[in-house]
């Protein structure tokens, strides 16, 4: 047989039709030396593959400088309405290749580099993941910035520069332990400082009244310093510009300590003042109310809109006049997404921007504010909503306190007047709750001060209307849409699985990369053998590669035709990694108890991050670890079964691992995953689902037919009557023996010998009259029965096979791409286009 063409040949194929250009690869052999001697300064002898690498990013960082500088020259000559994306994390993670996709420049750089001696794919490795996020939600946002670039919106991705991202974990003895991710320790080519566009931002203060103005005095300042860095669109010459803040201590920070003269103390104190962006905070789904956290979205959301209303007053329009003195057209001109609550002092501060700094009254302000901003909620969890104390925020921003108080009196004057003397309503609807510590509902104040609230899945966006937000709806029905996530198909299917990018564009060409619907031009091929062979061949090639990978690093012997079964995720109760758990370990009993008998193969694959704080998670980790050292290591399982810990997941591993993977595991309590985006990306790589009927999986069975996806457990309503009958976890566990077993043995430390209490924990939360709030052993059989289901097709590697062409062929819907062009049309009244902007040679437009 023929040697597999590698990967990047492949990709090669698709990004560009036809050969590389020699005039091109001699221009950019001659760039990446000219980088190695003037940017890197080395010279061959002594350069490193790390020095290569920069000078590969270099190289390709030139290509877009001319269309990034274009395009902003482009919408300032045409002041076209800006979109604002503002969110507290952005999870990008490597940017080279997919920076010469977007460009159309892969085969050009692989056959210069190819002729410098250098291996491309081996350089990409040395480049750091930007891990400024936890998951689904900053990797959201970093899907949004393509396709906002792709779709030609004049948008701007705004948010923090942290110093270290999402820690990096490592596994020792079967814990977490964590790790500082000192991304920037080799510098990052993406990112422009502009120290020359610094933003002061206030904090701390006091306010007071002068001829009837308020004026907050006294603050402390810390500068808001940008990066920028270069979004690309595929292949239409658009460059929008990502900027993340970071704070800088002013030139004349702490000057009482000068007049002392104690000028060594001045200087040392200013780093204080520079943790506001040291760390991303390392929560998923949980709001921890910690003060420097408050600082923190304070500080994105004062120099963001600063830099807004800059633009907004600099932008050409009209003919001649440079400067905007009203604000009547603001709302036509911007618009403003708050990602989550994160980001909702926005409201507060345009607020206090209009009324204080540009004088204009309550009414006008408001009504300006409420049709500029637009809020997303992306989760019912009530330990993830953000509600602030009043005493922090008194202290923090007591202006901002003032004008949040004002807002919710006029609120609540509108409440009164629909509900007179309905004063259980007029509390519900408060923005403060008041009992205890006061506290601010952030979720609140981004619904009043929003002309539309959005939730990330269907039945998400349903439920915040009858459960979460159910006052609100009634009173606003008409703010509240539903805007269902999506992925990028760039990253998420040309970039990460150029094998299947490369079968399914022989038979449909390549217009899915824009317009992920032509994917159901490929149903025709589903009774197609030599097709349904190749969609076959790349799963296999794909599971190989990991395979290798797999005993590489983890030193454990995978079977490739064993099903790649795989859940990767933050590690949180309500996604049920523990359900998982009760199916491997009853996987393992039923080998055990018959080791002759006939078992369709295993590798279950589990990753995903425990918030450092998170007890219970951390615990979930050393479980799965410890289950898999005793199973990988008992014969009897053989090549039957294995289970794998995946170490520090993180964006580029789950590029590397997805493409791989048979069956997609989606089992969280329904009701409780909002949306969930990597379900998608399984399905666009040709995997199959097992699931819930929770968040965008819903959606996914609709797309696919039901008979195409593994769908089990209780659907909301039932968990919703479960739970008014009064669940209890000992009655499913004392009337099932395999359950039983399987909980036992974690309960008498069959799993940790060393320590046998160590998991007494997780049975209890799992068996406590109060415990197991996400209802696992009810959905236990359902879900053992499903995976059974699951054995029984992979049995027929045709029919399996078929069904995954089906679901790549249904998953049209999950490109983000839609959702963008959904938001442009129906919340930020802006016009998608696919047309592309001159190339930046041409002349201009
Ligand atoms: C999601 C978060 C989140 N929802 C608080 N909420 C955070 C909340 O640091 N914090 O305080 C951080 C993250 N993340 C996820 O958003 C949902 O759980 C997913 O279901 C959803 O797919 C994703 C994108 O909408
Ligand atoms: P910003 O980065 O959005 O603030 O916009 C700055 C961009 O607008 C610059 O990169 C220029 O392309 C363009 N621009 C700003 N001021 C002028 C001007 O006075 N004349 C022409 N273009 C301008």
């Amino acid at each position: 047989p023929k040697k597999p063409e590698s990967a990047k040949d492949r990709r090669k194929q698709i990004s560009i039709r036809g050969l590389p250009l020699l005039e091109n690869v001699a221009a950019v052999k001659k760039t990446f030396n000219r980088h190695l001697h003037f940017t890197i300064v080395k010279d061959r002898n002594v350069a490193t593959n790390r020095d290569y690498f920069s000078s590969v990013a270099h190289t390709v960082r030139d290509h877009l400088v001319g269309r990034w500088i274009r395009t902003q020259q482009h919408y300032y000559d045409t002041d076209p309405k800006r979109v604002y994306y503002l969110s507290l994390e952005y999870y990008i993670g490597r940017s080279l290749s997919n920076t010469m996709i977007n460009l159309g420049i892969e085969s050009e750089m692989d056959e210069a580099l190819y002729e410098l001696g250098l291996s491309i794919e081996e350089l990409e490795e040395f480049e750091e993941d930007a891990g400024l996020g936890n998951g689904g939600l900053g990797r959201l946002a970093a899907c949004f910035l393509d396709s906002m670039a792709t779709l030609g919106l004049a948008a701007y991705g705004y948010g923090l520069r942290y110093e270290y991202g999402i820690f990096q974990q490592t596994i020792k003895d079967g814990f977490q332990c964590e790790e500082p991710d000192d991304w920037l320790r080799y510098g990052n080519p993406w990112e422009i400082p502009r120290p020359e566009y610094q933003i002061p931002v206030n904090l701390y203060g006091r306010v007071i009244e002068e001829d009837g103005l308020k004026k907050w005095i006294d603050t402390h300042i810390i500068m808001a310093m940008p990066y920028d860095t270069p979004v690309p669109g595929y292949n239409n010459n658009v460059v929008n510009t990502l900027r993340l803040w970071s704070a800088k201590a002013t030139k004349k920070f702490n000057f009482q300590f000068f007049n002392d003269g104690d000028y060594m103390n001045a200087v040392s104190e200013q780093s204080l003042a520079e943790n506001i962006t040291r760390v991303l905070y390392p929560n998923d789904n949980y709001q921890e109310g910690k003060e420097l956290r408050l600082k923190q979205e304070y500080f994105l959301v004062a120099a963001t809109l600063c830099d807004i209303i800059r633009r907004f007053k600099h932008s050409k329009f009209g003919v001649q006049d440079s400067t905007r003195t009203s604000f009547d057209t603001f709302p036509d001109k911007v618009a403003i997404q708050l990602n989550d609550t994160h980001p909702a002092l926005t409201i507060a501060e345009l607020m206090r921007l209009f009324l204080d700094v540009e004088m204009l009254s309550w009414d006008v302000a408001w009504d300006i504010t409420t049709r500029t901003c637009a809020y997303t909620n992306h989760t019912l969890m009530p330990e993830a909503v953000e509600r602030l104390p009043v005493s922090m925020l008194e202290k923090l921003l007591p202006r901002h306190l003032q004008i949040i108080y004002e807002i919710n009196y006029r609120h609540l004057q509108e409440v009164s007047k629909r509900y007179p003397d309905d004063f259980d309503r007029q509390r519900t609807l408060s923005i403060v709750e008041e009992g205890g510590d006061k506290r601010i509902n952030m979720a609140y104040l981004a619904i009043v001060g929003s002309h539309v609230v959005n939730g990330v899945a269907k039945i998400h966006s349903e439920l915040l209307k009858t459960t979460l937000f159910k006052a609100f709806y009634e009173l606003t029905p008409n703010k509240f849409q539903n805007k269902t996530n999506g992925i990028t198909p760039r990253r998420w299917l040309v970039l990460s699985n150029p094998n299947l990018s490369d079968a399914i564009a022989e038979k449909i060409n390549e217009d899915w990369i824009t317009n992920l619907d032509e994917l159901k031009k490929l149903r025709e091929f589903v009774n197609n053998e030599a097709f349904v062979r190749d969609i076959q061949r790349v799963k296999q090639e794909n599971k190989h590669r990991l395979a290798e990978w797999l005993e590489k690093v983890y030193h454990v012997q995978i079977n490739p035709l064993s099903i790649f079964d795989m859940q990767v995720k933050r590690i949180h109760e309500y996604k049920r990694q523990l359900l998982n758990v009760l199916h491997i370990i009853t996987m393992f009993n039923r080998i055990r108890q018959n080791p002759q008998g006939n078992y369709v193969p295993r590798t279950v694959m589990i990753g995903g991050k425990a918030a450092p704080g998170y007890h219970m998670a951390k615990k979930i980790v050393k479980l799965v670890n410890n289950v898999g050292k005793i199973i990988n290591n008992d014969p009897i399982m053989a090549n039957r079964l294995k289970v794998i810990f995946l170490e520090n997941y993180r964006v580029t591993m789950a590029e590397q691992i997805i493409p791989a993977a048979d069956l997609s595991e989606q089992i969280s309590l329904a009701g409780m995953e909002a949306s969930g985006t990597s379900n998608m990306k399984f399905m666009l790589n040709g995997a199959l689902t097992i699931c819930t009927l929770d968040g965008a999986n819903v959606e996914m069975a609709e797309e696919v037919g039901n008979d195409n996806i593994f769908i089990f457990g209780m659907t909301v309503d039932d968990v919703e009557k479960l739970k008014r009958e009064g669940y209890c976890g000992r009655n499913y566990y004392e009337k099932n023996a395999e359950l039983k077993q399987a909980i036992d043995q974690i309960q008498c430390g069959f799993f940790s010998p060393e320590d046998p209490a160590l998991f007494q924990d997780i049975v209890d939360s799992l068996l406590r009259n109060d415990g197991d709030h996400y209802m696992l052993l009810a959905d236990y059989e359902a879900y053992i029965a499903c995976q059974e289901r699951v054995n029984e097709l992979y049995k027929d590697p045709h029919a399996w096979t078929k069904k995954c062409i089906l679901n790549i062929a249904a998953s049209g819907k999950f490109s983000s791409d839609r959702t963008i062009a959904d938001y442009a049309r129906e919340i930020w009244n802006v016009e998608p286009t696919l047309q592309a902007l001159p190339h930046p040679h041409e002349g201009r437009p």
